[in-house]
């Protein structure tokens, strides 16, 4: 017996070697340029994960090989799935499935004919820089500090905005008199500060750091608090909050907005000099307000008590203003042109704010009033900052069993896996393997939405079938798309280059500002009144240009930032 496993151990390892070094002799030298037609996370996979690179208009021989890039040596090969046509994508693709590849190192994708696919890695770990560069993208959006270059590098830029003495639109009620509302983050491209977009935004950044409150230490981000030894993390968040406490009025109402009247030209922050205002005051922004400041007392109680408790006492306050003003919407002023982030369903504000205060507080007055309205689970692409609230009360109430009765959590938990299920068995069946199949402005925060959703029913349940859901929804995030392109810039071989950001466009730089994710495909198109160009009828995942004037698919935007830093931490907590 032991001479035939003997032999038969020779035979294989010489025809392994045999059919490697045949390999090698004929393995194409790696030029410059990459196949556009191979599409794959282009930073890389977590060892244990599903791994499928998408292959556009792939060979008839249908034969794949991965490639070590160091040693260049085939480490797998393997063939390409019979041809499938995607609608959406509007491509006809073959799939290399090389999840069986778990070696750590740096790879290239080869498919004879077409070349090679750009470098990648299997390694754990392996988004820890992208997971860590889209917080940093945070500290780029900083208003009211110069950003020095010990932190910044050559995205230093000067002071501007100091916003300390801003009057207010007669919209807010008051017709005289100023405030100071220094600091936060430019919401976007623009440089203007919106309440809605500030909150929720910061709800799915307190959601991650509760959820998983190691992942940022002190120094990992190079920011200015670095080395004040507290979590960068918590850091960064609080530049945005002390802004957001700046908003509210003494009656416990929020203003809705701080903004000029029209958006600023292309220019650095300290050229764009218009007067702002204090915009707006309305229920949206004050129930969004009491809930992510809820959310902050819980993340602050252990490193800053004092902080915590302003914090608590400024939810309540806002909370009591709702009470008494549960339904005042807000829509622009007839002079003032910028975002509007304008709702008139309060339900899913309503259900944040209450399941928030009940679990900072356990006050009965918030678990009482949250069962007032049916709760809808099903996920929806384009509701993002109009009604996703609904699901971070949710997952808190998730994380906070003992704050409800059991048969409210357990409907709640049957609802979020039933519908995760749902957007697991969609990203099966639609192209690129992510859950959406309807691409709004902002279409990469819903992958990512949808994906938070997936990330909760892993976190209740642990099947495999919701992490790899995650997964490949970030795979289409960093480059397994129809575009071919890294969404977050700095991050991948190809990303966007043009985003609608006026730093980015004003500095003279060619690389954008890194860590920021571009909204991705919009079919409604909406900015070719502002001067974007797109090929004829584009498909809806390929609506997308990396142009400066896109502001509908190419801008950058905090709520879209958010989900990606949540699940990019999610993963790599939970995946090996
Ligand atoms: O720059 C603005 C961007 O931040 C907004 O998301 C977008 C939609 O409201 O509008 C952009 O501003 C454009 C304006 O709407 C129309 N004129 C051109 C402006 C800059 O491209
Ligand atoms: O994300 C917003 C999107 O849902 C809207 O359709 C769009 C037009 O109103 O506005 C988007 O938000 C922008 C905001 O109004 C101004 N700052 C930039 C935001 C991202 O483009």
């Amino acid at each position: 017996m032991k001479g035939i496993v003997k032999l038969l151990f020779l035979c294989c390892t010489t025809a392994i070697l045999m059919l490697c070094s045949s390999c090698e002799e004929s393995l194409p030298p790696i030029s410059d340029t990459f196949s556009e037609q191979i599409r794959l996370n282009q930073i890389g996979y977590y060892p244990a994960a599903i791994k499928k690179a998408v292959i556009v208009d792939g060979p008839e021989t249908q034969k794949f090989m991965v490639v070590d890039s160091v040693a260049m040596n085939v480490l797998l090969t393997g063939t390409l799935s019979s041809a499938e046509d995607w609608k959406l994508a509007g491509e006809t693709v073959r799939i290399a499935d090389f999840t069986k590849l778990t070696t750590p190192g740096t790879y290239l994708l080869l498919v004879p004919d077409l070349g090679y696919s750009y470098p990648f890695k299997i390694k754990k770990n392996v988004l820890h820089e992208a997971f860590l560069g889209s917080i940093k993208g945070l500290y780029y959006q900083r208003v009211g500090i110069p950003l020095k270059k010990e932190h910044a590098g050559k995205w230093h830029r000067d002071i501007a905005h100091l916003d300390d003495s801003i009057p207010f639109h007669p919209s807010t009620g008051k017709t005289s008199g100023y405030i100071s509302s220094p600091g936060g983050w430019y919401d976007a491209g623009d440089y203007n500060k919106y309440i809605v977009n500030a909150a929720f935004p910061l709800g799915q950044f307190y959601l991650l750091q509760e959820q998983y409150p190691e992942l940022v230490s002190d120094n990992m981000l190079n920011i200015p608090e670095s080395g004040n030894g507290r979590s960068d993390y918590l850091d960064e968040l609080k530049y945005e909050m002390d802004w957001a406490l700046t908003m509210q009025d003494g009656d416990g109402g929020l203003f809705h907005k701080l903004t000029t009247k029209n958006f600023e030209g292309m220019v650095m922050p300290s050229a764009a000099t218009s007067q702002r205002y204090i915009v707006g005051k309305g229920t949206t922004a004050t129930l969004d307000f009491a809930a992510c400041a809820a959310q902050a007392y819980r993340v602050f109680k252990t490193v800053d008590s004092a902080y915590a408790e302003k914090c608590l006492t400024a939810a309540k306050k806002a909370y009591d203003w709702a009470m008494e003003n549960p339904a005042v919407a807000f829509t622009n002023p007839e002079d003032v042109h910028t975002g509007q982030y304008g709702d008139a369903d309060f339900e899913d504000e309503w259900f944040w704010a209450n399941a928030e205060l009940l679990v900072a507080t356990q006050d009965s007055v918030y678990r009482n009033n949250i069962k007032k309205k049916a709760i809808d689970f099903n996920f929806k692409a384009g509701e993002s900052w109009t009604a996703y609230m609904r699901f971070l009360g949710m997952f808190t109430l998730l994380d906070n069993k003992e704050a409800i009765s059991e048969p409210f959590y357990n409907s709640i938990k049957n609802g979020i896996i039933a519908s995760a299920d749902r957007l697991v068995t969609s990203a099966q069946e639609l192209d690129y393997f992510q859950p959406i199949d309807d691409f709004h402005w902002g279409s990469n925060s819903d992958v990512l939405n949808a994906a938070m959703v997936m990330a909760q029913a892993y976190r209740l349940k642990g099947s495999p079938k919701y992490l790899i859901g995650v997964q490949q929804a970030m795979d289409y995030i960093l480059g397994n798309n129809a575009m071919g392109v890294s969404y977050l810039t700095g991050f991948g071989d190809k990303t966007p280059m043009f985003i609608h950001h006026r730093q980015s466009a004003a500095d003279g730089l060619e690389d954008p500002v890194p860590g920021l994710l571009s909204g991705g495909p919009n079919s409604r198109l909406q900015d070719v009144a502002g001067g974007a160009v797109y090929p004829e009828n584009p498909v809806p995942m390929q609506s997308w240009v990396d142009q400066e004037p896109s502001y509908a698919s190419n801008e950058i935007c905090l709520n879209w930032n958010a989900p990606m830093t949540y699940v990019l931490g999610f993963l790599e907590h939970e995946s090996d």
